[in-house]
């Protein structure tokens, strides 16, 4: 068993990057204040409520259920459902530092890939141990970095009730290489730390082996603003809710275009050859 290096939130952003440059991942100590932790689970409690555990087997696929499984509740398109996610996770200052350092070669703006509570029930199996960024597996791996993926603890995370696990330094392994049981860290923490990863390393969902302790972790992951992302956020967040939101929420969701005409590329993601955001002011949207 090996561990993953702790950081606390306050530390520079270049210690936090240069941590998930050389193992892959870092666990953040302190991401979200007590008060925020608070306020999105009292957000999150009916939500779960209503969660059937494996979604009701309504999955894009049966890859996809079989990756979930029956035992974990779900609530997707978070940035839809909640306000302290939009208002306190989605713009984190960590997340945007360790994006602009991480991603900022490869494109002109990052945004929100995806923003799911996970809440892992007793019996829940290990996920299948996978790389996020290869949901883009077109993507020749000389583009660089295109993904920074987390997992914020809702409640404490345990080696027993599912914490993610990772396989540090795996991120520089031949795509084919897979880790022995030896060479995986467990991602135990408190509520309210996160694990911070890059979409090239090596990870999973845990198993829960416990009898009746639920766990609750957000899966959330930044990419560049060039790719199509897993979760549709246009459709998540309409043009009536994002109009409400800060500039910085509104470019994270993609409702900025992406400019690379500075840096010898084209724009993407216009409305009437403009970005979005004109229209959305002027009500034209
Ligand atoms: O919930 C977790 O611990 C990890 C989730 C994950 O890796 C995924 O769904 O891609
Ligand atoms: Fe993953």
């Amino acid at each position: 068993m090996t561990d993953l290096a702790r950081l606390h939130s306050g530390t520079p952003t270049a210690q936090i990057v240069a941590a998930m440059e050389r193992d892959g991942a870092v666990i953040v100590t302190d991401f979200l204040a007590p008060d925020v932790l608070e306020r999105f689970n009292r957000e999150l409690d009916p939500l779960l409520g209503d969660a059937r555990p494996g979604h009701g087997g309504e999955f894009v696929n049966d890859l996809v259920a079989a990756f979930f499984g029956d035992h974990v509740r779900h609530v997707a398109g978070l940035a839809g459902k909640s306000s302290t996610f939009v208002d306190e996770v989605l713009v984190h200052p960590v997340y945007e530092g360790v994006n602009r350092a991480v991603l900022g070669a490869s494109c002109e703006q990052h945004i929100l890939n995806i923003g799911h509570v996970m809440d892992r029930g007793p019996g829940a199996q290990r996920q299948y141990l996978h790389r996020d960024q290869l949901v883009w597996h077109h993507v020749p791996a000389s583009a660089g970095q295109i993904q920074v993926s987390s997992v914020v603890a809702l409640n404490d995370f345990t080696a027993d009730n599912g914490a993610t696990v990772v396989a540090p330094g795996s991120h520089q392994w031949p795509w084919e290489r897979r880790p022995l049981e030896s060479e995986l860290a467990v991602a135990e923490m408190p509520a309210g730390s996160a694990v911070l990863y890059l979409g090239s390393t090596i990870h999973a969902g845990g198993t829960n082996s416990t009898r009746d302790t639920w766990r609750r972790g957000i899966h959330i992951s930044y990419c560049a603003g060039w790719l199509r992302t897993e979760e549709n956020q246009y459709l998540v967040v309409g043009p009536d809710r994002v109009r409400t939101m800060s500039t910085h929420a509104r470019t994270l969701l993609g409702y900025t275009a992406h400019d690379g005409t500075a840096t010898g590329g084209g724009y993407l993601g216009t409305v009437e050859l403009a970005g979005p955001e004109r229209l959305l002011d002027t009500g034209g949207l």
